[in-house]
């Protein structure tokens, strides 16, 4: 057992995207422990990083929930989620998504496999992740240490 705060980054740039990002937060947080707090950032809307060309705008947020279980078993739950709201394989790098949800951290766990990186790799460099995780872990945002 090892309990930990996981920060989970969220995106959608496909049909209802406000709505595609809280049924995915509702079935975070069904999976958070309960009693335990967990932090939602606003609502961003974003321009497509590295995107193909004409893609729509993103919302993006940030949520930290927390879970008591391994990254893989994290893992597991967010490609569930991703799959149960829609979320079709596309071949095309970053192509228009449904939902898109990223682990960034699970407390201070170093992980690595074929799939799965903590703390996610480019988490620092990508303006649509920090701005949202500043306004619920200020301290984690180097602008605001
Ligand atoms: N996600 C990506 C690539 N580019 N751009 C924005 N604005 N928002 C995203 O969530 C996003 C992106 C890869 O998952
Ligand atoms: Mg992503
Ligand atoms: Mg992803």
């Amino acid at each position: 057992m090892s309990t930990a705060r996981a920060g989970i980054a969220l995106g959608s740039n496909i049909g209802d995207a406000a709505a595609n990002i809280a049924e995915a937060i509702a079935r975070l947080e069904a999976v958070s422990i309960p009693g335990e707090p967990v932090l939602k950032a606003s609502l961003h809307r974003t321009a497509p990083v590295n995107c193909p060309p004409d893609s729509p705008d993103f919302l993006n947020t940030v949520v930290e929930i927390a879970f008591d279980g391994t990254p893989r078993e994290l893992l597991a739950h967010t490609q569930r989620i991703e799959r149960e709201l829609g979320r079709v394989p596309n071949p095309v790098r970053n192509a228009p998504r449904v939902i898109d949800v990223d682990i960034l951290y699970l407390g201070d766990i170093v992980y690595q496999d074929e799939g799965l990186t903590l703390p996610h790799p480019r988490m620092r460099e990508r303006e649509f992740v920090l701005l949202p995780l500043s306004e619920i872990r200020p301290d984690m945002v180097e602008r605001n240490r």
